[in-house]
């Protein structure tokens, strides 16, 4: 089997085609054979770190339902050795670096720790998210002047088939440029079921997407198992999850406010501090932007997000 070497600065005319109508892109043959053989012995050997999920993914979805909750496992980039290798090799994999520069701009980063889904067959699917049409901060898409930009975009390294309609992601094409928001009975896949779409891919294959589109998983039909390896890169002005570095402050920020100190933070998303006119800081654990906040009259608000799950 060939696989591919990638392209040095960018995606193809099709492939750039691709990506701007639909919002994701299948690539085959991404992943060498060898490294896919390593990743499912890490795997394996490594089940004992993976559990059912406690996140409620299907909310009051009657489609999504199945009889299991999605396995997922992550900290594979800490896993003794040899077993945190294959996963530390996809970090900087030459055959996606053409994508990454080709979607990010070059400079990008791994944004958030990499996990796993592994499926049993049976394994309930997760409603449709994003896909917003006003800004989120980092999940954004734009395409000007012939040039690809995502904020965050996720490669899925498939370990696995995924046939088409068998479950598995799945997205709304051209949701990234959604301009109303996606309907309740769309995203919970009860109503509108054609418009979403459950791309088939090969073990080996990566689907890239960016995280602007409306996105989820369709329930696991199939006998075999699903095993995905997730990976979320940032473009070089964006930072969504904590990142791995440490951060140390300057002694002198000891002396601030608990405001000041906190806008002097790095840029993420999760857990960020959100400071507040009179001088309190709190730390919702995700705080979406809402529609424009709108001045009316003399009783202006002051326009504070909302705590969206
Ligand atoms: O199952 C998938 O491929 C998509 C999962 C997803 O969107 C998520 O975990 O946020």
């Amino acid at each position: 089997m060939v696989f591919r070497l990638g392209h040095v600065h960018g995606l193809t005319e099709r492939e750039e085609y691709l990506f701007d109508v639909q919002g994701w892109l299948v690539v085959p043959r991404v992943i060498e054979p060898r490294l896919l053989r390593a990743l499912n012995d890490a795997l394996d050997a490594n089940q004992d770190r993976f559990g059912p999920t406690d996140e409620d993914l299907v909310e009051e979805s009657t489609t999504l339902a199945a009889e299991h909750r999605r396995r997922t496992g992550g900290g594979m980039l800490e896993w003794p050795h040899p077993h945190c290798d294959p996963f530390r090799q996809l970090i900087a994999y030459p055959p996606l670096i053409g994508y990454l520069d080709g979607l990010l701009g070059r400079g990008w980063h791994l944004d958030h720790p990499p996990e796993v889904f592994d499926y049993p067959r049976g394994t309930e699917g997760h409603v449709l998210h994003f896909g917003e049409p006003f800004p989120q901060d980092g999940i954004w898409y734009q395409a000007r002047g012939g040039t690809l930009r995502s904020g965050l975009l996720a490669v899925e390294f498939l370990l696995s088939d995924q046939p088409a309609g068998g479950g598995g992601f799945c997205a709304i094409a051209g949701s990234h440029k959604a301009n109303f928001p996606c309907p309740r009975g769309i995203s919970l896949w009860e109503q509108d079921q054609s418009a979403v779409t459950n791309p088939g891919a090969r073990a080996g294959d990566v689907i890239i997407f960016t995280e602007a589109l409306a996105h989820g998983t369709l329930p696991w039909r199939n006998e075999f198992g699903r095993r995905v390896a997730v990976y979320r890169f940032a473009a070089k002005t964006v930072q969504y999850a904590q990142g791995f570095h440490q951060v140390v402050m300057p002694g002198w920020a000891d002396e601030l406010t608990p405001a000041q100190r906190a806008a002097l933070e790095p840029a993420h998303f999760y857990d960020k501090a959100i400071i507040e006119p009179d001088g309190s800081v709190s730390r919702p654990w995700e705080e979406y932007d809402e529609p424009p906040a709108r001045i009316r009259g003399d009783s202006a608000t002051t326009g504070a997000g909302s705590d969206r799950a």
